[in-house]
């Protein structure tokens, strides 16, 4: 994280640090009148390397302050290894829609000319009176549960926020000095791109991960014998099985989309991971910054709205033409 006035070397250097870029041109403005600065950043040399996947996303959403913005220009639009998208503003916000059906909408920021405006698009499969619930996402991770037995029984002996999903205990889980225990992760997840996403759980010893109420992993039972796991791939020296599976469909990036993950573990070592991997972004942890842990719902909400239903009719001109040479 870079502070608000970080100069163009440490914004050069942080980029250049970054998987894929090489060399990047920064200039910074001087000190605005509303105290911010502008970063020109131009890209000079990225990975040639189609197979690393390195779609390079402007993503304002990621930047604090007020009125923070991402512009991105394109210079080589030929190139096929390079491509930049423009980042989407403001706040994540979990709507929902009930009434004689339940939606999700999807929303965006109606941007920098319209300051804490956005606009939600939803349509309902019926007309009738629907309640429309709007509530802010607060970042920074998932909230967890952990139990001192594996059945994710009884009350927690330790509720707090993990800003990742990326442990391995050499002995105990999360300090609770015994085998034997389970954990639950709840919250709700934000996508870069619509794209279709593989999930990921590298484990020791067992896991079940829903996305959307979806069960996409269920491994809850597996179980790892550590005297015969040589053979197994290891994260800090533990060896862990990894369990994968993709969305059935794109996932819209602007939904809040529910996560949950059980956890499992029996004797030995731990390990529990998370990490995601789109067409366009390797596969990667799943960094806090996509993670919410919370939601709290905004001021007015909830929302009182009817939908109008709109009669199909048959098309009343049919033409066609057919060109050929
Ligand atoms: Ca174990």
């Amino acid at each position: 994280m870079l502070p608000f006035d970080a100069s163009a070397a440490a914004v050069k250097s942080a980029l250049e640090s970054l998987p894929g870029i090489f060399q990047v041109i920064v200039d910074r403005s001087s000190q605005q009148v509303d105290g911010g600065f502008q970063w020109d950043v131009t890209v000079v040399s990225a990975t040639e390397d189609a197979s690393a996947r390195s779609l390079i996303y402007g993503e304002a959403r990621l930047l604090t302050g007020l009125g923070a913005r991402i512009r991105t220009v394109p210079i080589c639009p030929s190139s096929e290894q390079f491509e930049t998208a423009y980042g989407r503003l403001g706040e994540a916000f979990f709507s929902e829609l009930t009434g004689p059906a339940t939606v999700y909408p999807s929303f965006v920021y109606r941007g920098a000319q319209f300051p804490g405006e956005y606009e939600f698009t939803y349509v309902a499969p019926e007309a009738g009176s629907y309640q429309l619930d709007v509530e802010r996402g607060i970042v920074g991770g998932l909230q967890a549960t952990y139990y001192s037995n594996r059945w994710l029984q009884g009350d927690p002996v330790l509720s707090r926020v993990d800003s990742t999903l990326d442990f391995a205990w050499p002995a105990e889980v999360a300090g609770s000095s015994r085998d034997y225990v389970s954990a639950r992760w709840r919250g709700k997840l934000v996508v870069p791109v619509e794209e279709v996403y593989t999930f990921y759980v590298h484990v020791n010893d067992g896991a079940r991960l829903w996305i959307n109420g979806n069960l996409l992993i269920d491994q809850f039972e597996s179980s790892i014998d550590e005297a015969i796991a040589a053979d197994m791939p290891t994260f800090a020296t533990i060896p862990y099985v990894e369990f994968s599976n993709s969305t059935r469909t794109s996932l819209d990036p602007n939904v809040m989309h529910d996560i949950v993950l059980e956890y499992r573990e029996n004797t030995g070592g731990s390990v529990l991971r998370l990490l995601y991997e789109s067409t366009t972004m390797g596969k990667q942890v799943i960094p806090s910054e996509r993670l919410y842990y919370s939601t709290e719902r905004i001021a007015s909400s909830p929302f009182f709205v009817e939908p109008e239903g709109v009669v199909p009719f048959a098309p009343e001109r049919l033409e066609i033409s057919i060109e050929s040479e």
